[in-house]
């Protein structure tokens, strides 16, 4: 996976982006120095004075020419710096503007804590497959508080307002696997929303599609998908096929193919997913799912089922 950094950019937008940020951190960092100096330089020349000698205030008196030459110096040249960041922001915009239609448009709804990802005929959770070098267009939906949805190697934030839709378009250049993480403080779980976009080459997106849109493959042994009704999980999610219908958490219909539970608080691994349902609150405090009190053997036909849901 690559590291989250706004200044490795793997897409067009990332790098407007990032071409934007050098010059401003140079005009910035000149203009700090440019002040610091000059703030030093006038602490050293100013007119000191002790008990025994008064200052020698006699200048204040005097016009300042070379001062009001430089005072109207500085202030031409930070006009001149500020016009040039402001067109340069401007014109990054633009460019941002300007991917080109989407090949693919996937709807992102920001719930506390997790994503739901919304594709044609099917949904996922916590992990934005696109295929490489097209650009997709994301709807964002905002479910109950403001988040951000931010994949610093692939483009800028955006928020998710409710009632408010955003759209935000990225393409990645490169294949791989980027971390995108909510950037708007939403609540306890905050830290705990992070979320994948998994960049394939065409071919291999179009698998990886054809797979999830599949309804949830038949479990060898039935028992697991029984305790999930029993147990109360079917109000909250759904798998295709498997009879469950909620809507209020993550479509597991092919969970098992994910590399992360739970907003990529824990590893997709058959002991996290053991671990996770018996005591989510251990491991995200707060989040939507209840504790489910279940016998081990339930617990055991549980993750059977749901750990072969590939
Ligand atoms: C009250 C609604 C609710 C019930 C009931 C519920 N869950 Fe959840 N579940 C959630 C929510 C919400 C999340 C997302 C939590 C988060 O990431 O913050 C979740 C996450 C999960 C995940 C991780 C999915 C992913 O892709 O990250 C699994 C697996 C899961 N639940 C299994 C179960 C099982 C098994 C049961 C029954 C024992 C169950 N849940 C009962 C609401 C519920
Ligand atoms: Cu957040």
């Amino acid at each position: 996976m690559r590291f989250q950094d706004v200044l490795h950019s793997a897409g067009p937008q990332a790098r407007h982006i990032e071409a934007l940020w050098w010059p401003m951190l140079g005009v910035c960092t000149a203009v700090f120095i440019a002040v610091l100096a000059a703030v030093i330089w006038a602490l050293l020349r100013a007119p000191r004075g002790g008990p025994a000698t008064p200052p020698d205030l006699s200048s204040l008196g005097k016009p300042e020419r070379g001062a009001r030459i430089a005072v109207l110096a500085a202030l031409a040249v930070s006009t001149v710096l500020l016009v040039a960041l402001t067109l340069a922001s401007f014109f990054t915009d633009r460019a941002l503007a300007r991917l080109g239609p989407p090949a693919l448009t996937v709807e992102v709804i920001g719930h506390r804590w997790w994503w739901e990802i919304r594709y044609e005929g099917f949904a996922t959770a916590n992990e934005l497959h696109i295929p490489v070098g097209k650009p997709v267009l994301v709807k964002l939906k905002g479910d109950d508080v403001i988040h951000s949805f931010w994949v610093p190697n692939l483009s800028g934030k955006k928020d998710l307002i409710p009632g408010r839709d955003a759209t935000l378009t990225l393409r990645a250049d490169q294949a791989g696997t980027y971390r995108g993480q909510c950037a708007e403080f939403c609540g306890a779980q905050h830290a705990k929303m992070a979320f994948l976009v998994i960049a394939d080459p065409p071919e291999q997106y179009d698998a990886w599609a054809a797979a999830e849109r599949k309804p949830a493959r038949e479990s060898a042994d039935r028992r697991g998908g029984d305790v999930f009704m029993e147990r109360g999980c079917a109000t909250c999610h759904a798998i295709r096929g498997g009879g469950a219908a909620g809507d209020s958490a993550p479509d597991l219909t092919h969970v098992a193919s994910r590399q992360t539970l739970a907003a990529g608080s824990v590893p997709n691994t058959l002991g996290h997913l053991a671990g996770w349902i018996l005591d989510p609150q251990g491991i995200k405090p707060g989040a939507n799912m209840p504790t489910t009190p279940m016998r081990p053997d339930e617990l055991h036909a549980l993750v059977a089922y749901l750990g072969a849901l590939k």
